[in-house]
């Protein structure tokens, strides 16, 4: 196959990468570190039973959708799969304020009304609704992203999928576009009482100004956001000047999009920003939020990507083979959030699943065509321009010139299991096997060890001796 074989986006449903005319790619039977990575599934049960409202455009049930999908092309059978606990209280508080966590374990949607001076307080209301048994599906899916990070940090796992999880729009103190707890910041949080430096990619449509907001002040994390940036579209952050500050100056990074973004354009920026910024920070772990709103025909998205040019970024990230923690989102079209999040789940194993869907009860939701890759229907105008585009990869590569170097980290010591909440029935056989140290790769770290001192490690010249990194001068950043 030359070059000039490979079909374009618009013409084939899957992604061809040029490079692999010349670079042997995994799917070809060539061993690499990760020709069969070992990759952890979250489902926490009943998780698709949720419900947010008629109206409301979230639908949990796209879950369960994804899950079937997972499960008609076995893909059960090449990983493991895990029923995750719920993260406890005192686990939700290692982010968020404790009035807010009290708040959303008292709230009903029968005492709400007594409670409507605490709406305002906590951003409850039209986008974050109180339903029926909230505070059960905020700590499910949070239990599944932090069990999910736990796998990683012990080793036990390359690749670990949380679908239900990757809300990144809650703040400590309050909820916000469709979010409640902020699963990410705390499985953030997980992995970096093991590994100094973690990067954040968030390929939903919307900023991720949550997880920004969490960590603007610290090196220790390199948040990247590609977005819709307009006025008017939700939450209006995530300008390209939007750097970081104090200690975590430059480690905010975000690239801001405009309607109708066709796949090519998507690929090639995304491969182009992410290329330089991983090998300048030298991430020990990534987290991937996969939101599916992103795709072309979504309700609330106005893009114009296809599953394919999706996955092609959860494959470009999966190449750097880190260990990986890969998350949902928004998605909006219950059928194509499925499709994308099964496709990835394949993606991730390495394999090429079959264009003709399994049959599955839902088999209804995915005509006419009952295909993995249904072409677009209905385009949107293209409003970036080679120009616009050519400005924001300018751009960023100039700040991560300024960032210059994976910043030192020094010695932090790292707390043990705060309550030693893990009774061990609780556990699933996964789970029991990260408490054993003996099992984690050589060099990681330990529970309880010291973290790795990396001094002189590039740095950005704004690293200090002898102090840990990642400031906290903002009530909404955390401690790290
Ligand atoms: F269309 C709606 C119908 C009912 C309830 C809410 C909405 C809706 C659509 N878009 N709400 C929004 C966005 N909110 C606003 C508000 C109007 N106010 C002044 C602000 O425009 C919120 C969009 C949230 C997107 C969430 C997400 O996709 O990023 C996500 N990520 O992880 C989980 C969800
Ligand atoms: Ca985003």
């Amino acid at each position: 196959m030359t070059l000039t074989d490979y079909p374009t986006f618009s013409e084939s449903p899957f992604f061809f990468d040029r490079r692999s005319a010349s670079i042997p790619q995994q799917e070809d039977g060539i061993v690499g570190p990760h020709s069969a990575p070992r990759v952890a599934y979250y489902h926490p049960k009943n998780v698709g039973n949720y419900h947010y409202g008629e109206r409301h455009p979230m639908r949990p049930h796209r879950m369960e959708l994804t899950n079937q999908l997972v499960l008609g092309y076995k893909l059960h059978e090449k990983m493991t799969m895990h029923a995750p606990r719920k993260a406890t209280e005192q686990e939700l508080l290692e982010f968020h304020d404790s009035d807010y966590v009290d708040f959303l374990k008292r709230v009903t949607p029968k005492n709400a009304q007594n409670l409507t001076k605490d709406w305002t307080k906590f951003n409850v209301g039209d986008d974050c609704p109180i339903f029926y048994d909230l505070f059960s599906f905020c700590q499910q899916y949070a239990g599944a992203s932090l069990a999910a990070a736990r796998k990683l940090s012990s080793d036990s796992a390359d690749i670990a999928i949380n679908w239900s999880g990757g809300l990144h729009h809650a703040k400590k103190g309050e909820a916000s576009g469709f979010c409640y707890v902020n699963d990410i910041v705390l499985g953030i949080l997980e992995l970096l009482r093991y590994q100094p430096r973690v990067l954040y990619i968030d390929i939903d449509i919307h900023h991720g100004d949550g997880v920004q907001e969490a960590f603007y002040l610290s090196n220790r994390v390199l948040t990247v956001s590609f977005h819709k940036y307009s006025a008017d579209f939700f939450p209006g952050t995530g300008n390209l000047s939007e750097i970081g500050s104090d200690l975590g100056k430059y480690f905010s990074l975000n690239v801001p999009l405009q309607d109708g973004i066709d796949d090519e354009s998507y690929i090639s920026l995304f491969k182009s920003v992410m290329e330089p910024t991983i090998t300048t920070f030298r991430p020990s772990s990534i987290v991937l939020q996969c939101g599916a709103d992103s795709l072309g025909c979504d309700r609330l998205g106005t893009f114009n990507l296809s599953i394919a040019a999706h996955g092609e970024c959860v494959r470009f990230i999966k190449s750097f083979n880190l260990p990986l923690l890969v998350l949902g989102g928004g998605g909006y079209r219950q059928s194509s959030v499925a499709r994308c999040w099964a496709y990835e789940t394949g993606v991730c194993l390495g394999l090429n699943l079959d264009n003709d869907l399994p049959e599955t009860n839902y088999t209804e939701f995915f005509g006419p065509d009952y295909h993995l890759h249904p072409p677009l229907t209905g385009r949107i105008q293209n409003l970036n321009t080679r120009q616009s585009l050519e400005r924001i990869r300018m751009t960023i590569r100039e700040k991560l010139r300024y960032l210059g170097g994976a910043p030192s980290v020094q010695m932090q010591e790292i707390p043990s299991d705060l309550m030693g909440f893990l009774a061990s029935e609780e556990k699933d056989e996964g789970e029991l096997m990260e408490e054993q140290p003996d099992i984690r790769r050589e060099g990681r770290l330990r529970n309880g060890d010291l973290l790795e001192k990396e001094v002189n490690g590039g740095g950005n010249g704004e690293s200090v001796g002898g102090l840990p990194l990642g400031g906290m001068r903002r009530k909404t950043s955390v401690r790290i």
